[in-house]
C-alpha cells in the first residue's frame, strides 16, 4: 500500500540535515523534474542553470522575485546521483524561515514533500543501493559508539556466516541420526535424549545471536560496570567523579540514590556504561527496595563492579556476601572516605584488589582511575560476536521458533521420520540466514525506520 502512493513520477523533497535553527541546512529535491523546478528558483551567479553535474552559488528568490538567500546549490544528473534521479541539493543558511520560504515554492512548483526513507526507497528501485547496503546504512544510524560501527563493517569477515554453519552441522548430525533410527524403529528411545539435547543447543546458540542484535538495537551493546555497596558509602560521588561532572545527586543522607542511574564513560577509548546503584539495606520503603532488587540484578550482566565502602564503618555481612557470590566478575574495592576522623584500614584480607583513598581528594581518583584502567585491559568484555542485521535477527527468530516445535515434537515422542522432516526444513531456513536480502526485506525498515530526507 504504500509503494503505491509513493509514486516515481513525483519530484520529492526534504530538508535532509538536522534540525533547525542551524549552521547550514540543506533541502534536497529529486525526481524527474527536478532541473525544471530549481530553474524557477535559483538563479547562479554566472551563468544559468542546466542540466549537469556541478556545484553553484547563487541566490535563491520565490517566484515573486523576492529573494530568499544566498545559497551553494549542487546538482547531479540521473542516474549518477544517490537516488539514481536527477538531483538539486540547495546548501542555505539554516534559519526556519528560509527553509520555510524555499519548500512552499517547492511546494507551490509541484513537488512535494518526501515520505520517510523514500530517497533511499528510491535508490532501492533504481539500483544504486542494494537492499544489505540500507540494511547496514540503517544501523550505521543506530550505531552509539565506535565499537557498534566496528562491528558493523565487520559483516563482511563471514562471522556469522561461519556461526551459522556450526548451527547446521549440528543439525545434519541429528539428521543422520534421525534417518538411521526411522529404520531402526527398536533403538529409537535411545536418540530421543541425544536430539533433545542438539537442537537445545542450537536453540541456545540462535538466542545469543538474535539477543546481540537486540542489545545492538536497544543501544546497551557497551560493557557495564555498576557501582555497589551500602547506603551512604559514596558510591554516587565515586560515579560523579569517573564522570568528571555532578550526575547523581550525593547527599549525607542514607538511601538518597533510589534507582539506578546509566551513564557513558571512556576508559582507554573503549566506551563503558557505568551504573550507579541504590545502596542495599533492609527498608520498608517499597521504591527503595526496588532500585535495591535492581541495581543487584545489574551485578550478573556487568562485565566489572565496584564495592565502595565506608572506611569509617567497615565491612559488613551483605557485602561479604556479594563478594563470594560475584567473585568470578573482574571487581575492585574502594575503601572511601580516607580523609575522616574514624576510618580504619580494611582489617582481613579481602581476595579483591582494594585501594584506600576518598573520592573527595582527586590524587586517590586518579589512583583509582589506574587501577580501574589495568582491570579494563584484563578483563575479557562479555560476549562479543557478530552483531546480525535486522533481517538475519528476524529469520534466526522463526528458527528458534521452529527448533522448540521439533524440541516439543521429540518430547511428545513424535516418529523418527516426522522429525526428521522437521529438521530437514529447518537445515534449508539456516541455509537462508545470511542468504540474499530481497526488497521486500527491508522496506517495512526503510519506511518505519529512515528519517524523513533519507
Ligand atoms: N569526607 C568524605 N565524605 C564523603 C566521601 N565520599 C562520599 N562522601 C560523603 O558521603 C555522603 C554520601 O555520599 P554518596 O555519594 O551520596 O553515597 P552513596 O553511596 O551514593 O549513598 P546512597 O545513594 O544513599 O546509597 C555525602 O555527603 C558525600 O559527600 C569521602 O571520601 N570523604
Ligand atoms: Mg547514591
Amino acid at each position: 500500500m504504500l509503494r503505491k502512493n509513493l509514486s516515481l513520477e513525483d519530484t520529492i523533497f526534504a530538508l535532509t540535515s538536522g534540525a533547525l535553527p542551524s549552521a547550514v541546512a540543506v533541502v534536497k529535491m529529486s525526481g524527474p523534474e527536478a532541473f525544471a523546478i530549481s530553474e524557477k528558483v535559483f538563479f547562479p551567479h554566472n551563468e544559468k542553470l542546466s542540466k549537469k553535474r556541478a556545484v553553484w552559488t547563487g541566490i535563491l528568490k520565490t517566484r515573486d522575485n523576492q529573494k530568499i538567500d544566498n545559497i551553494v546549490a549542487v546538482t547531479f544528473v540521473g542516474p549518477h546521483s544517490h537516488s539514481g534521479e536527477d538531483t538539486v541539493e540547495f546548501h542555505c543558511h539554516g534559519s526556519v524561515a528560509v527553509v520555510k520560504l524555499l519548500e512552499r515554492e517547492l511546494l507551490a512548483l509541484s513537488a512535494r514533500p518526501a515520505s520517510r526513507g523514500e530517497f533511499s526507497y528510491r535508490a532501492l528501485l533504481n539500483g544504486k543501493q542494494t537492499p544489505t547496503d540500507l540494511e547496514n546504512l540503517g544501523d550505521v544510524f543506530k550505531a552509539s559508539h565506535s565499537a557498534d560501527l566496528e562491528a558493523i563493517y565487520k559483516r563482511k569477515d563471514g562471522g556469522l556466516e561461519r556461526e551459522i554453519e556450526s548451527f547446521r552441522s549440528k543439525l545434519i548430525s541429528l539428521q543422520a541420526v534421525l534417518d538411521t533410527a526411522v529404520d531402526f524403529t527398536d533403538e529409537y528411545s535411545h536418540v530421543v535424549e541425544q536430539a533433545a539435547a542438539s537442537v537445545e543447543s542450537i536453540i541456545r546458540g540462535c538466542s545469543v545471536v538474535t539477543h546481540r542484535y537486540s542489545r545492538f538495537k536497544n543501544g546497551k551493546s557497551l560493557p557495564k560496570m555498576v557501582l555497589v555497596g551500602s547506603p551512604n558509602a559514596g558510591k554516587s560521588s565515586l560515579f560523579n567523579a569517573l564522570l568528571g561532572r555532578y550526575r547523581a545527586i550525593v547527599s549525607a543522607e542514607a538511601g538518597t540514590t533510589r534507582d539506578a542511574i546509566e551513564e557513558q564513560i571512556e576508559i582507554l577509548d573503549r566506551p563503558w556504561n557505568v551504573v550507579d546503584t541504590a545502596g542495599f539495606r533492609s527498608t520498608d520503603s517499597a521504591i527503595e527496595k526496588e532500585g535495591i532488587e535492581l541495581g543487584t540484578s545489574f551485578l550478573s550482566s556487568a562485565s566489572i563492579w565496584i564495592l565502595v565502602i565506608d572506611g569509617t564503618v567497615g565491612l559488613k555481612k551483605r557485602e561479604v556476601e556479594l563478594l563470594q557470590s560475584y567473585r568470578n566478575i573482574p571487581h575492585l574495592v574502594l575503601w572511601n572516605k580516607k580523609d575522616l576522623n574514624g576510618w580504619s584500614a580494611v582489617s582481613t584480607p579481602l581476595s579483591a584488589k582494594v585501594i584506600e583513598g576518598s573520592v573527595l581528594n582527586s590524587f586517590d581518583i586518579e589512583s583509582f582511575w589506574c587501577e580501574l584502567e589495568n582491570l579494563c585491559r584484563n578483563t575479557q568484555i562479555g560476549e562479543t560476536g557478530p552483531i546480525p542485521t535486522a533481517v538475519q535477527a528476524a529469520r534466526l527468530e522463526t528458527i528458534s521458533a521452529a527448533l522448540k516445535e521439533l524440541k516439543d515434537s521429540i518430547g511428545l515422542g513424535l516418529p523418527p521420520e516426522i522429525l526428521a522432516e522437521k529438521n530437514r526444513s529447518i537445515m534449508v531456513q539456516l541455509e537462508n540466514v545470511v542468504g540474499k536480502v530481497e526488497v521486500d526485506d527491508v522496506l517495512g525498515r526503510i519506511f518505519s525506520e529512515f528519517c524523513i530526507g533519507k
